[in-house]
């Protein structure tokens, strides 16, 4: 198999490369750089060999849809091709089209998601998403006054990723521990996450946690954002699939010897957060309510998965 398939796939894996968009992004380009370097001219082997990169690439990870999404815009219409030359030429134009959407959609987001955020604003976030930092750094950049509470985000601590993004752009910064969220939720006005995966029915998936806030806010009166590109709406929702919740290993979360044999660990990495605790979703096609993300999708995606 394609090297670089292999090495992409287990960077997401052991999470070298990590984050919704970034994974999305990989899984696209490992996909271009396949048919980019593919040498054969048998149509029906390099279906074959395609078939094996994409699944290579989707079981490195499986609840961002991002990924699934970048992965698929990337080999759409090769099952119209019966020239490799031609495949080769769709798939590399594929993914870098995808690519350049994806950083230009998390641009969009970052200057109508600014908007959201009014000088003098204390905000929290959660995990490390790039998109809710690229809005939060935008607002900052605008010149208005604000401060952030980071969550460490156990048991991986991206939150240490965050504050260190966020102090880089000078901005105001505190480190919470994730316990701390409730206590800390009286003195925030807004809060904003990313996402790795929306369903048809607008619940959040996202790092393991991010209900904590979202009920936290919901109970302090304070507006909940998710910052998400188009391509974190999961298009197998829509035709009742489950979103899979990552379950990782017990050495994120334990030492060897720390606890007794006998003790099991349970690592889920995300969690779902149900449309009524979301104030919006900040995307790419504008600021949206959960409920319209299944209008979102069908315009984007159509509704050939129904048929499947
Ligand atoms: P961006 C991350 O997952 C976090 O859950 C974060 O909210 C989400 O991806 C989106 O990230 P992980 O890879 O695309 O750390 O906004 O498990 O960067």
């Amino acid at each position: 198999m394609d090297q670089n398939v292999v090495t992409t796939a287990q960077e997401i894996r052991d999470m070298s490369i990590r984050g919704a968009g970034r994974i999305a992004r990989a899984g696209a380009g490992a996909i271009g750089k396949f048919a980019e370097s593919y040498s054969g001219n048998d149509m029906a082997q390099f279906r074959k060999d395609l078939d094996e990169a994409v699944k290579i690439l989707l079981d490195s990870r499986p609840t961002a849809v991002s990924l699934w999404n970048g992965v698929h815009a990337s080999i759409k219409g090769v099952e119209d091709i019966d020239k490799v030359d031609d495949a080769r030429e769709l798939l590399t134009r594929n993914s870098n089209e995808f690519i350049a959407e994806s950083n230009e959609a998390v641009k969009t987001i970052a200057r109508i998601g600014a908007k959201r955020i009014e000088d003098g604003d204390t905000i929290m976030t959660h995990c490390n998403s790039s998109v809710a930092i690229s809005v939060i750094a935008q607002a900052h950049r605008q010149g208005k006054d604000i401060k952030v509470y980071a969550t460490e985000s156990r048991p991986w601590r991206q939150g240490i990723l965050t504050v260190n993004d966020l102090a880089k752009e000078g901005i105001d910064t505190t480190l919470i521990i994730d316990s701390a969220v409730r206590l800390m939720m009286k003195k925030m006005d807004k809060v904003f996450v990313g996402a790795d995966t929306i369903t048809s029915h607008g619940a959040l998936i996202n790092k393991i946690g991010t209900s904590q806030l979202a009920l936290a806010a919901h109970e302090a009166r304070v507006q909940f954002y998710v910052c998400s590109e188009t391509y974190k709406f999961s298009p197998l929702t829509l035709s009742g699939d489950m979103v899979k919740i990552e379950e990782r290993d017990m050495s994120e979360v334990v030492r060897p010897g720390e606890i007794p044999d006998s003790v099991k660990v349970c690592n889920p990495v995300f969690d779902v957060t149900p449309a009524e605790y979301i104030s919006g979703i900040i995307s790419e096609v504008g600021l949206i309510s959960p409920g319209s993300v299944y209008d979102v999708m069908q315009r984007k995606f159509g509704t050939e998965l129904l048929k499947e």
